[in-house]
């Protein structure tokens, strides 16, 4: 069955049931499920008069929006390789993806055109007027299961992003999990807030919608001072978040969160880890136990905490069906229950590999084994624990940052020699970036703050910019970054 069809499964009875509630001018609007079918073919046909073929990439920068979702199901529909791209992406790092996975064409809202430069890039109000005037029978290729559908950027610990390469499989063995093992079905209200441009608002959360056949309420962004009415008016049963959403979400006051707390079926967190205080707080204000759960862009989810059953703090729960875990120690073997190694997985969420990398991609698997590159154990009765990363990833509100990209930018700055960024603890986003720098002259901190800001996503702008004498290093030369990581909040 391929993702298209188990999409369609949505529309069985309920091809004029309300789907899709989202922001419209001068209040909400409402598409039934037949409406997003009939708009994504549309679209499908607007793609395929501008030249997109089965295999070509699209990248996509735009903010929550129902193009959005057309263009995701048009390109489901065509076999053409969705790419999305986080809206706060700046010039470099657009320019790095649009080279990288060679676009025929990229879509983006007007105000960001800019940022594409020369290569080519269409106006999304063209484009969905275009889609308007075309025909709305169904183009329907056959598929296979193996084809990519997305490629997902995401750092490693090399430099720049590398795309990873997911199929229609990988996304449908996911959706089937999440279906399945979270209950979701037409009935639940899903209140989508998270960015559709990640594995977690896409894959989990527009992919359920489609299967389920539920409704799904669509906001451009979370923003904390609108979140209670939100959930007030939609009455959502169904809300997925990262960390700090929920700290966000725990400054709503005492009443009101507990009719959110009566009407809301499920709480999902994920993408970075939850402090166990975070859910304590929610338990007691909403009274409701957050399902917290693993997964990564490369593999989308992996392990998740029971929807019956203990959802156990501080740990991520157990496999998802089909997913296999192994934690192995430096020499690569298995280790017992309730020793820690490095986490390896496998299964079909597991991507591929990374598009044109042939070297990362074998870096990253243990024969059939992908690297995780997180640390954990599991307990004798099965739960996993995450201890930590062996890469120095840092994520800032569940956003992941990768240092080297930032150390990069900084090191291309007169005066710069040397420079190390590392993650300080941080209540609301988890953590935030910081630099340390060896330069030559004295510290310009504004200079330096102005040109991240410029070259980056507005997250990877390091918070602090520390002059030190020189970086700590081991006798091998490694910088040391825990001995920089400074306790402080901000
Ligand atoms: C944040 N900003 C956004 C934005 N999210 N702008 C546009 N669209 C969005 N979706 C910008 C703000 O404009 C602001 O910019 C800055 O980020 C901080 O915003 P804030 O509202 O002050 O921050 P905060 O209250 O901390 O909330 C931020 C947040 C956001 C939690 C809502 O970080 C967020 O949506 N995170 C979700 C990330 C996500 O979906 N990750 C999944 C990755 S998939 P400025 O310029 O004023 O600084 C993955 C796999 C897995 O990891 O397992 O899930």
């Amino acid at each position: 069955m391929q993702l298209g069809d188990l999409f369609d499964l949505s529309l069985v009875g309920r091809r004029n049931a309300i789907a899709l509630e989202y922001d419209a001018p001068g209040g909400v609007g409402r598409l039934t499920f037949g409406e997003i079918d009939a708009r994504a073919n549309r679209m499908a046909h607007a793609l395929t008069a501008r030249g997109l073929e089965r295999g070509d990439r699209l990248c996509v920068h735009l903010a929550n929006r129902i193009e959005f979702i057309d263009l995701f199901l048009a390109c489901v529909r065509l076999g053409v390789i969705f790419v999305p791209m986080n809206v706060l992406y700046r010039e470099r790092e657009v320019a790095h993806m649009v080279a990288d996975a060679e676009p025929r064409f990229s879509v983006a809202g007007s105000e960001h055109l800019p940022l594409f430069g020369e290569t080519a890039v269409v106006d999304i109000t063209e484009l969905a007027a275009d889609a308007a005037d075309r025909p709305t029978d169904r183009v329907r290729l056959t598929l296979d299961g193996d084809d990519p559908l997305a490629i997902v950027y995401t750092s490693g610990t090399t430099g720049r992003a590398k795309g990873a390469v997911l199929s229609h499989n990988n996304f449908a063995a996911n959706v089937v999990n999440l279906v399945t093992c979270w209950r979701i079905t037409s009935d639940d209200r899903y209140l989508a807030a998270l960015p559709l441009f990640h594995v977690h608002g896409l894959g989990n959360g527009v992919c359920s919608w489609l299967v389920s056949g539920c409704l799904m309420r669509l906001v451009e962004r979370f923003e904390a001072q609108r979140a209670a009415s939100l959930f007030e008016e939609f009455q959502p049963t169904l809300f997925f978040g990262v960390p700090t959403i929920y700290v966000r979400l725990l400054e709503i006051e005492q009443d009101s969160a507990r009719r959110i707390g009566e009407r809301t079926r499920l709480f999902v967190s994920g993408s970075a880890p939850l402090p166990g205080q975070v859910l304590e707080s929610f338990r007691d204000r909403f009274g409701h136990t957050i399902l917290e759960r693993y997964g990564m862009s490369e593999t989308l989810m992996l392990i998740a905490n029971p929807y019956e059953g203990e959802r156990r703090p501080g740990t991520v729960g157990y496999p998802l069906p089909g997913v296999s875990v192994r934690i192995v120690n430096d020499t690569g073997s298995a280790v017992a229950a309730g020793e820690s190694g490095a986490v390896q997985v496998r299964g079909p969420n597991v991507f591929s590999g990374y598009w044109r990398q042939p070297a990362a991609t074998a870096a990253a698997f243990d024969g059939s084994w992908f690297r995780t590159g997180d640390l954990g154990e599991r307990s004798a009765d099965g739960y996993y624990t995450l201890r930590g990363r062996a890469s120095d990833l840092i994520i800032s509100g569940g956003f992941n940052i990768y240092p080297r990209e930032i150390e990069e930018l900084l090191l291309e700055q007169p005066g710069v020699r040397e420079v190390a960024v590392v993650g300080r603890p941080d209540d609301r986003r988890g953590e935030v970036p910081v630099a340390y720098v060896v330069t030559d002259t004295p510290l310009d901190e504004d200079a330096l703050r102005a040109q991240c800001a410029r070259s980056l996503a507005s997250f990877k702008v390091p918070r602090s910019f520390t002059r030190v004498e020189a970086l700590p290093r081991n006798a091998l030369g490694k910088v040391q970054k825990h001995l920089l990581v400074a306790p402080g909040r901000s």
